[in-house]
């Protein structure tokens, strides 16, 4: 057994063979001054121990055995909850590299705060050092990384959200690359104090160096802050590399779509954070779509390169899920409770009395009590009084992607599976439509660049106002958000001139409330119907209208069989209102004079003409 070695010597295992890690390893022993350093091994026996230790901890909660096997509760402190977006930087060497919707801080300046910060950050705990790869070991299109944390709720979720483990080193060998993470939760310990549950910092800082690929994390514990394979590596500093390298590293699930017919296609779609995209990957189809399959091969990044014939291949970067777990039920997202059977680490959802787990909206009838994710008593009556929730808006399940009942057979190519379609689509109450194709791939990135959407619980503060959120990537974009459409434009003009065939871009929006209030498309499985319009579309049968941005089907161009839904309630999501387009593309005209530095002329063209077609 590879036990944690007491002291600062950095004692690596044989296999470890790296020189610039050794090296980096024992700079930041030296700098955060762990009571230990522990090679992670990614082995089922180390992932045992670790969920063990923090049973004895206090940090988890081991589920009934009789009700999910091998599955382990954590809550976290109040808070400490979401992503921190305003403590979110990207310290490139000019802050317009950064771009106006990032935070910024000269590389030199954050060194020198960070430095104290991190001088002693680790002190009576234990350094685990976490090495992973993102996509298949070994393939051309991975990547690796090592996270230093003093978490081993990190180094476990790590175990389930990346390729992790000793095989990492065969791959890196003596001169391989790695991004460099660092990760505290910034609550040293002095001798004899004891610990708390969940150990973290007030201040947050969650740092990249995208010119060097270094990614420095401080005082938080949880998901994308702490699990920095996930938004900091496989998002912001990729699409640094992509940027450099001519491929894209995206906030997508991917999916594949097999027809009766035995016709497979693959679509890559953007939502911003716990909009649907877990559910979106997972879509059973409904009555009325016999014979028809989806699978999927990711649920939230893409890594998407041209490859030699001519199309974009994209891979998931990641092998497993960090999923909202709010509104997860059996009739939104059968395959995912399927999943969630066994071997789930639960974070932020409430401890039924039979030692399961609880979230708002998993059963129609709530528990008659159970404690809450803060720890404290919960009865659906006390929830109807304080308005408690028995889990937190921001619960998450942290689950491998073999535990998905709905697996793509190509999830771990590393070839990665050829693109037919982008879908864009942000949580709108009015104004976006169900569904629209651009016609060409500048207006596609024209539509994407200007996506608006409601905030959600996925980020600190506050939620349900609109904000722009260029191609669902507002806090994942590691560079200047213009730069990154003339990414995009430069990538489809390449590939056209090429002859390659571009895969189509939709925007969509499930979310229109009607006069009642209420959602009135019912989403879910239902997504189904416009997934099959885009396919027809695809193979050129599908019919439509076009109007002042694009094409949308006619209530007579999808299929309605199995679900009750009328013509008026299509007009609902649908119907574009030309005073309501008029503002929106004032909210436009707000975000590209925000992006001015660097924004390609082909946006305000686009708009110019759409604004023309609406005034006409
Ligand atoms: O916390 S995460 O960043 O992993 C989840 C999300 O916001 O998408
Ligand atoms: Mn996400």
């Amino acid at each position: 057994m590879n036990a944690p070695l007491k002291g600062l010597a950095v004692q690596a295992p044989s296999y470890v063979k790296n020189a610039k890690l050794l090296a980096w390893v024992a700079d930041m022993a030296a700098l955060c001054k762990p009571e230990a350093i522990y090679w992670c091994d990614g082995s089922q026996e180390e992932y045992d121990r670790l969920c063990q230790l923090m049973v004895d901890a206090g940090t988890f909660k081991k589920l009934n055995p009789a009700k999910r096997p091998n599955s382990f509760l954590a809550t976290s402190d109040p808070s400490d909850v979401a992503r921190v977006e305003d403590r979110t930087f990207i310290c490139s060497a000019n802050k317009e590299d950064a771009g106006p919707t990032n935070n910024w801080m000269a590389p030199a300046e954050m060194r020198a705060t960070l430095q104290p910060l991190f001088d002693g950050c680790m002190k009576g705990r234990t350094m685990y050092v976490v090495p992973f790869s993102m996509g298949p070991l070994g393939s051309p299109i991975a990547h690796i990384g090592i996270e230093l944390s003093d978490s081993p709720y990190v180094a476990v979720n790590m175990k389930i959200m990346t390729r992790m483990g000793k095989a990492v080193y065969d791959v890196l060998g003596a001169e391989g690359e790695f991004v460099p993470c660092v990760h505290t939760v910034g609550a040293p310990l002095q001798p004899g104090e004891s610990d708390v549950s969940w150990p973290c910092n007030k201040t947050k800082y969650i740092v990249h160096y995208p010119e060097t690929r270094e990614i420095w994390s401080y005082g938080s514990g949880y998901g994308g802050n702490a699990l920095l394979g996930k938004k900091c590596f496989a998002l912001r500093i990729a699409s640094n590399m992509g940027r450099d390298e001519g491929w894209l590293a995206e906030h997508m699930l991917i999916l594949g779509v097999t027809s009766p017919e035995g016709k497979k296609h693959h679509i890559a779609a953007a939502f911003p954070s716990a909009c649907g995209k877990t559910n979106f990957a997972m879509l059973i189809p409904p009555a009325g779509f016999e014979g028809w399959k989806v699978t999927t091969i990711g649920d939230d990044i893409a890594w998407i390169k041209p490859a030699a014939d001519g199309r974009l291949h994209a891979i998931n970067p990641e092998a497993g899920y960090f999923g909202v777990a709010p509104g997860t039920n059996m009739q939104t997202n059968p395959n995912c409770m399927a999943s969630l059977d066994h071997d789930v680490i639960f974070t932020n959802v409430a401890l039924t009395d039979d030692g399961d787990v609880w979230w708002e909206g998993m059963t129609d009838t709530p528990p008659a009590h159970a404690i809450d994710w803060q720890g404290n008593e919960w009865t659906p009556a006390i929830g109807r009084e304080t308005g408690a929730k028995a889990a937190h808006p921001n619960a998450r399940f942290t689950v491998a992607a073999t535990n998905n009942p709905a697996l793509d057979a190509a999830w771990d190519d590393p070839k990665g599976v050829a693109i037919d379609a982008f879908i864009f689509g942000g949580r709108r109450s009015t104004t976006v439509p169900l569904v629209t194709e651009a016609r060409n791939w500048v207006e596609g990135v024209y539509m994407a660049a200007t996506m608006g959407s409601e905030t959600t619980a996925a980020a600190a503060g506050q939620q349900g106002v609109v904000r722009r959120d260029p191609f669902a990537m507002l806090p994942f974009a590691g560079y200047n958000m213009s730069d990154y459409f003339q990414h995009w434009l430069d990538l489809g003009k390449k590939l056209d001139a090429t002859g390659a065939h571009l895969p189509k871009i939709y925007t969509t929006n499930w979310f229109r409330k009607g006069a009642d209030g209420k959602f009135t498309w019912p989403g879910y499985g239902e997504n189904m119907r416009v997934l099959k319009w885009m396919i027809d579309r695809i193979e050129g049968r599908g019919q439509g209208t076009e109007h002042v941005f694009g094409v949308s089907p006619r209530y007579e161009d999808l299929n309605w069989t199995g679900l009750d839904f009328s013509t008026e309630q299509f007009d609902t999501v649908t119907h574009i209102d030309k005073a309501a387009w008029q503002a929106e593309l004032k909210l436009h005209a707000e975000l590209f004079q925000q992006l001015a530095h660097h924004l390609p002329q082909e946006l305000p063209a686009t708009k110019a003409a759409i604004e023309e077609r609406l005034a006409a």
